[in-house]
């Protein structure tokens, strides 16, 4: 344990965890793991949280409503991402100057090795898990979590050489001194505005990924990803020649490093122009901890990309079907439909729970196209407007059932929601793998 960790547990005892889930349950084990003897209560608001079952039985805990008394009496809380700092209780908290920090918080004052985090409103998780696939493929002893699923804490160990962590505005706003050896911003897009008062407060939260980082990875094409203190040094990406760029060679396109091309796009594996962008960001954040792009162009060839983001999961009779279930909000719905080729019509699959975003930017883009947009779920009908086509069911499932005889050689039916999905689904992987699953059933009846 370092001397800058033991001086931040110094006069700690009473820990409250605020939040159970796969944080909460990480955040346990690791004050558990601590030389310190430590008080941990843990409260969860949730009848039945998910964890409670993995608990240590020592715990104490508090479900079903707020625990006042224990929070007002903790020397430290710690809260779950989906708890925003404006709950009334935490702010009870925060006003007798208790600390409220997060998991990436506590991963800060533990860890020992080089560090680099990825935050931005969309390609997040494809960045963080191609960063960590090619690292590997160098040979570095590389862990991957945060955002991405498995929590920051839990991949803590002596032998590893890089932390790959994907981070969310909600993590970022509970955490103020992880160091890191780059981070990358890849663009700001409305999204959470059920939980940020606007865009400025969402891209605020963002910006605290560059609070104490050596290097930020910016996009050229998006000033809001620049750092708003001028002092830390910047690389920068995009789809023009400088930093990590684009070029073109005798009529090839090329991802390039100053100017100088490093690995035909043409080779990618991945679908659309934000992979390119993804990719770029990639080989920008491994550089600057040292991994060239030359050690990792074989695994860069060969990388397919996450499920659920513009997944190919069928392709019977001519029809492709498009799991993109992860694109829960308006601009990654937009990236999926740039980067589409298909001769014939788009099926298009939208709705579920709007967060309360404006869905217009869709309408300009959808009248371009040969679409039929279907819309479902509990603000499905915030697309109606969006398209002539548009027409309202109510689950994805009447959906296929529904236009499966009419697809024609040349067709696409693509889940591209532009919505988060917990009024029908447990999350996106579940709406993901039910569309998989009826594409498979209703393209059997196409082949
Ligand atoms: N909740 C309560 N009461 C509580 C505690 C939580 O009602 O006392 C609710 C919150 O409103 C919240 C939900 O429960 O929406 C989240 O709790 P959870 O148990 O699902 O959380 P974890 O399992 O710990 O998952 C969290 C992240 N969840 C959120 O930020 C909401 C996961 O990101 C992350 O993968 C995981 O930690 C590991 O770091 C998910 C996510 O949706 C995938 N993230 C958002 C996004 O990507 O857009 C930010
Ligand atoms: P996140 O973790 O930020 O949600 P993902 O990598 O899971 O990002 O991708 C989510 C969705 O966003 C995908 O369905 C894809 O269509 C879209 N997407 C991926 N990368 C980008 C990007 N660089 N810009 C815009 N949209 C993107």
């Amino acid at each position: 344990m370092s001397q800058a960790a033991l001086s931040k547990w110094q006069g700690i005892t009473q820990v409250v965890v605020v939040g159970l889930g796969v944080t909460g349950l990480s955040v346990v084990k690791h004050l558990q793991s601590l030389p310190y003897d430590l008080t941990i209560k843990v409260i969860d608001t949730r009848a039945q949280p998910p964890g409670i079952d993995d608990l240590d039985e020592s715990i104490e805990i508090h479900t079903g409503s707020w625990q006042l008394d224990w929070l007002l009496h903790a020397d430290l809380v710690v809260t779950n991402p989906g708890i925003a700092l404006s709950t009334v209780e935490i702010q009870q908290v925060l006003g007798k100057g208790i600390p409220v920090v997060g998991d990436i918080e506590l991963f800060a004052w533990a860890v020992n090795a080089a560090v680099i985090a990825i935050t931005g409103s969309n390609g997040k998780s494809t960045v963080t898990d191609l960063t960590g696939v090619l690292a590997k493929s160098a040979g570095v002893n590389v862990a991957v979590g945060g955002n991405i699923g498995v929590p920051a804490l839990d991949l803590l160990d002596e032998s590893i050489e890089l932390y790959v962590l994907e981070l969310s505005s909600f993590q970022l706003e509970t955490t103020s001194s992880l160091e890191l050896d780059a981070a990358a911003y890849l663009n700001l897009s409305e999204d959470h505005m059920d939980r940020y008062q606007g865009m400025d407060d969402y891209g605020q939260a963002k910006q605290r990924i560059f609070m104490h980082t050596k290097t930020a990875v910016v996009n050229r094409d998006d000033r809001a990803t620049y750092p708003i203190n001028n002092h830390t040094p910047i690389v920068s990406f995009g789809f023009d020649e400088q930093d990590f760029g684009v070029v073109w060679l005798e009529a090839q396109e090329y991802l390039s490093k100053q100017g100088q091309p490093i690995f035909a796009i043409e080779d990618l594996n991945l679908v659309g122009r934000h992979n390119v962008s993804n990719s770029l960001v990639a080989l920008a954040l491994l550089d600057c901890v040292g991994v060239g792009c030359e050690k990792v162009s074989s695994a860069l060839k060969t990388y397919t990309g996450l499920t659920h983001r513009c997944q190919l999961v069928a392709d019977n009779g001519g029809i492709k079907w498009i799991n993109d279930s992860k694109a829960t909000n308006v601009a990654s719905t937009l990236a999926a439909l740039s980067g589409l080729q298909i001769d014939g019509q788009l099926h298009l699959l939208v709705g579920g729970v709007g967060k309360g975003a404006d869905f217009s930017e869709l309408a300009p883009v959808l009248s371009k196209l040969n679409v039929q947009l279907h819309c479902f779920g509990v603000d499905g009908d915030d697309f109606l407007s969006l398209h002539p086509s548009a027409k309202r069911w109510d689950t994805i499932e009447h959906i296929l059932e529904g236009i499966y005889s009419q697809l024609k050689n040349g067709d696409a039916v693509m889940l591209s929601p532009a919505c988060a999905s917990f009024d029908q689904f447990k999350n996106f992987m579940a709406r993901g793998d039910e569309f998989t699953r009826l594409a498979h059933y209703y393209s059997g009846f196409l082949s």
